[in-house]
């Protein structure tokens, strides 16, 4: 799974919601895996605005940071001109095959997705359907597509395992409608924690303190790390369960320099925590530099980057039909 992958016929779909500022997790666990799959017959990559909405937005701010996730994806070395980006809302398709799966999916399935329980839990003055029924557009997102693979972070990879059964299902209904896409998900760096709770995940709507952002300048990244919490001992050794703090941030420095844990914990050993935070908030510093000086170009030329999303939703959509009309067609929707 690691391997850079040369298959063809490939059809690759991620999406990140423009709902904060996109963390160090999410760059990690999704945005930097994007360009491994460079070869890949079709590739994806999708502004999920449609989903932000489960959860309160200011309507001006979501408008602005979904534009800036799209530039961000071209930042990160996405070229529009052979990867369809594009935002969600801007290819009706997906809302349509999304209701279309709702009749397709169980109230007891969606129940036991742990994200929901957790939002539910987070936002308990706002439990709306659209947040019950987020891994069905999700698995409409996927599916439009016939997505072989999906790079997703850990935490997503229930989602994915629901769109999976949902597709499985409609094809034993009415033949090979969909394919059953496989997630992609790196072992190393899967799961990037919260720097103020490092047991909970990294999150983008989380306050500040707790996640690093790839629009963080360094004397900011350096204070946030800085500031993470670790523990009472001195020693630096990755152990998740007991250290997580200490684990979080070897984590982030294996992840950056792609070297294998032993290496970094021997680069790091006789050194206090001081060492091992400015290491970390170094690997980050030197990630990010380069990204955010490519987006500040990239953002400096709005009218290119609207046409471009344009260009992307168009070629989305063309493919998104060909999936549902054969949905329509199978389910028995009149077809003029
Ligand atoms: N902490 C994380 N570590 C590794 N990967 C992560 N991802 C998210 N957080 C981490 C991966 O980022 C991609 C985009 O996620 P999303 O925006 O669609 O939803 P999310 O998983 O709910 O991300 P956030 O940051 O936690 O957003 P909010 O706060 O809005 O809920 C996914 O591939 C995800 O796995």
């Amino acid at each position: 799974m690691e391997e850079k992958t040369t298959e063809k016929k490939q059809v690759i779909y991620s999406a990140i919601q423009p709902s904060g500022n996109i963390t160090l997790g999410n760059y990690i666990g999704a945005l930097r895996n994007f360009s491994i799959f460079d070869e890949a017959e079709t590739r994806l990559y999708c502004v999920a605005d449609l989903h932000s909405l489960t959860v309160r937005q200011n309507s001006a701010e979501l408008r602005k940071r979904s534009l800036s996730l799209a530039a961000l994806y071209m930042a990160c070395g996405l070229d529009p001109e052979n990867n369809i980006i594009y935002c969600q809302s801007t290819v009706s398709a997906h809302a349509e095959l999304a209701w279309i799966l709702n009749c397709f999916t169980y109230m007891g399935e969606l129940s036991r997705m742990t994200q929901f329980k957790d939002k539910s839990a987070k936002h308990a003055d706002n439990i709306n359907a659209g947040l019950f029924t987020y891994p069905v557009l999700m698995a409409s997102d996927i599916l439009l597509y016939q997505t072989t693979t999906v790079p997703v972070g850990i935490d997503q990879k229930q989602h994915v395992e629901i769109c999976r059964d949902i597709a499985q299902r409609f094809n034993s209904l009415y033949g090979d409608v969909f394919t059953v896409p496989e997630p992609y998900i790196r072992t190393v760096s899967a799961k990037i924690q919260s720097l103020s709770e490092p047991t909970k995940k990294m999150s983008k709507s989380d306050p500040e303190e707790s996640f690093v952002s790839v629009f963080d300048k360094p004397d900011v990244i350096r204070r946030k790390i800085r500031r993470a919490v670790t523990d009472s001992e001195t020693e630096i050794r990755y152990a998740p369960e007991t250290k997580p703090g200490v684990s979080n941030l070897l984590t982030i420095i294996s992840a950056l320099e792609n070297k294998p844990m032993d290496d970094v914990v021997a680069s790091l050993s006789g050194l206090g925590y001081g060492a091992l935070k400015e290491a970390a908030a170094e690997a980050v510093i030197r990630e990010f530099t380069p990204i955010q000086a490519r987006f500040d170009e990239i953002m400096a030329d709005k009218e290119t980057l609207s046409r471009l999303l344009k260009q992307g939703a168009e070629h989305a959509e063309a493919l998104a039909r060909k999936t549902l009309r054969k949905v329509y067609k199978k389910v028995g929707l009149v077809q003029l």
